[in-house]
């Protein structure tokens, strides 16, 4: 039998397709096979990881704790040690691969097999996907576990193309690495990615030229070495509890926001309180906040003055001050992410770092030799690094061709507005799930809480309809515009749509502008999905 000119495998019974084998795809194989379904992963990167494969670029390091940022299970987290609290990206590959032995992952995983597009056949109940290699296979439920961060978004500077040195987006960076030391290097964008490249390269390169639109509100990470008696010592102890932690919290991290108003305490107090959690490291200073940061303007301010303060105690040039930390905020502090932080500051006190602010003075064109400014100046350079993040959350999904039953596309949908029911499910999309994507806490949780609060909903509702004999499931209209309803209401509450930020789509031209994330919090969160399943997953057409 053949579609589209390829060839349909014969795995026609085949319960569920993964697309995708980073956390998320991998938390999906795992327990769908534990709970008895047949399930296969096509993954387009050569390996395991995700994100964390794709982007190798100097100095990628996750910015959650080692303790939490992990998959939950005991069988995994007991015979692991990390070497340190914020791990390197090297290290979470090798995570990975321990993972795929320890679970026996990699026989139901096609590699180098980017999904394309997929049809949903009203006459079977079965999605029929494609591949970009040729592949056609029919899966009952189709998860999409693609991640929120797998459509590189590049910059529409005229002439890109024509630059003759080395130039790589940093989620596409060539997996054996490019020396950068001795090298006058670019860096265009100063988000997490962008932060992570200059803090890495302005130490080893001839001359870094950063190219900042917005500064970062970046946070100190404070890292430090862990070593294995501490962490058999936590395993025995408070490990578990960390790891359960999660799901109580505002973001599903072990700490919580401070669910009280600054303006509660004394200005001593609230001084003291900001240098505990600031000196804490990590995001505390931002997630551990006291939650009127994030709707209450004066509120905020207080918390940006702090920042600001401990920001120019670091740069010694009052223009690189300026740029780096303005008297008047960017945007509310943390309404737009913040990214951790080490040593990144004093890369501006180096004589060989030049900071653009692309605000006063824009980029008209780039050029065989570099980048040309408004002011007339062509910054020569041998590597451009293109730190300009991704057409976010949607982007991962929409760019693949998904018709729902009434032969329209997921893009097409989404373009008139993104709609969702529970941040899982879509209207005329039936037997499809896409944890840690549209609606859901992705952006406003950690990852892993995340992928595995959401993946395990899937399962039981795949389990559920196996119990029943059902062969198709998807959300009512109804449903779905009382979830968007509440999505876009809960959003409307806080500071989010003061900053043009990836959360809301504002970084991508031409894309609406809209919250793409549920920002109510997993506590929240996990009780409406636990509500619907418990009656009877209300809100669902199931058949
Ligand atoms: O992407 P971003 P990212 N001309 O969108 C600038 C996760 N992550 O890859 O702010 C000039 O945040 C843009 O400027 P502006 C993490 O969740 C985690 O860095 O829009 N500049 C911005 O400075 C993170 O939030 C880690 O004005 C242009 C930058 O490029 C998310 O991924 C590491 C431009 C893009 O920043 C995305 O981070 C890396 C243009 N045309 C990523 N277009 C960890 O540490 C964009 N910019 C775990």
């Amino acid at each position: 039998m053949s579609t589209n000119g390829h060839e349909i495998e014969q795995e026609q019974e085949l319960d569920v397709l993964v697309v995708g084998a980073g956390f998320s795809g991998v938390y999906q194989l795992d327990k769908l096979r534990k709970a008895g379904f047949s399930a296969k992963v096509f993954e387009a990167g050569k390996n395991f990881g995700g994100t964390w494969y794709w982007n190798c670029y100097p100095g990628a390091r996750v910015d959650s704790d080692f303790s939490i940022y992990q998959f939950s299970s005991e069988e995994l987290w007991k015979d692991w040690n990390w070497t340190e609290r914020f791990p390197g990206r090297e290290e979470l590959v090798k995570y990975f691969d321990y993972v795929d032995k320890k679970l026996d992952l990699r026989r139901d995983i096609s590699f180098d097999t980017r999904v394309t597009a997929a049809d949903f056949d009203t006459t079977t109940d079965r999605w029929v996907v494609s591949t970009q290699n040729g592949r056609t296979i029919r899966p009952r439920f189709l998860v999409l576990c693609t991640g929120f961060a797998s459509k590189p978004l590049f910059p529409d500077y005229k002439s890109l193309d024509s630059f003759q040195g080395i130039m790589h987006h940093t989620a596409q960076w060539p997996q054996e690495g490019v020396d950068l030391a001795g090298k006058r290097v670019g860096v265009i964008g100063t988000g997490a990615s962008g932060v992570q490249v200059i803090q890495e390269t302005g130490p080893v390169a001839a001359h870094l030229t950063v190219f900042q639109r917005t500064p970062n509100l970046a946070l100190p990470m404070f890292q430090h070495k862990l070593n294995v008696a501490t962490q058999t010592k936590m395993k025995a102890t408070i490990y578990p509890y960390l790891l359960r932690r999660r799901e109580q919290t505002f973001a599903g991290f072990h700490f919580d926001v401070i669910h009280k108003s600054l303006f509660d305490i004394s200005p001593e107090e609230r001084y003291i309180s900001f240098d505990d959690l600031w000196t804490k490291g990590g995001f505390h200073y931002w997630l551990g906040a006291y939650e009127d940061t994030f709707r209450d303007e004066r509120a905020n301010n207080e918390v940006y003055a702090f920042w600001r303060a401990k920001v120019l105690e670091r740069v010694r040039d009052a223009e690189m001050q300026r740029k780096l930390a303005p008297e008047v905020p960017p945007h509310p502090f943390g309404v737009k992410r913040p990214c951790l932080e080490q040593q990144y500051y004093e890369v501006y006190n180096q004589p060989n770092v030049t900071l653009v602010d692309l605000q006063e003075n824009p980029i008209v064109e780039i050029t065989p030799k570099g980048v040309k400014t408004q002011d007339g100046v062509e910054h020569e350079l041998d590597a451009l690094v293109l730190a300009t993040g991704f057409d976010a959350v949607t982007g991962s999904i929409a760019q693949i061709d998904i018709k729902g039953t009434d032969g329209s596309l997921m893009r097409e949908k989404w373009g008139k507005g993104l709609s969702t029911y529970l941040g899982l499910t879509c209207a005329g999309y039936p037997n499809m799930f896409f944890p840690y994507g549209p609606h859901g806490p992705t952006a406003f949780c950690n990852g892993p809480t995340c992928i595995e609060l959401q993946g395990d909903w899937i399962i039981n509702c795949i389990t559920h309809m196996r119990a029943q004999g059902k062969t198709r499931i998807e959300p009512t209209q109804e449903a779905e515009d009382e979830w968007t309803a509440r999505v876009n209401e809960i959003y409307s509450t806080h500071l989010w749509s003061r900053a043009k930020s990836w959360y809301i789509g504002a970084n991508v031209p031409g894309k609406r502008v809209q919250t793409l994330n549920f920002t109510g919090g997993i506590p929240l969160y996990t009780r409406l999905c636990r509500e619907s399943a418990e009656n009877g997953y209300k809100g669902f057409m199931i058949s």
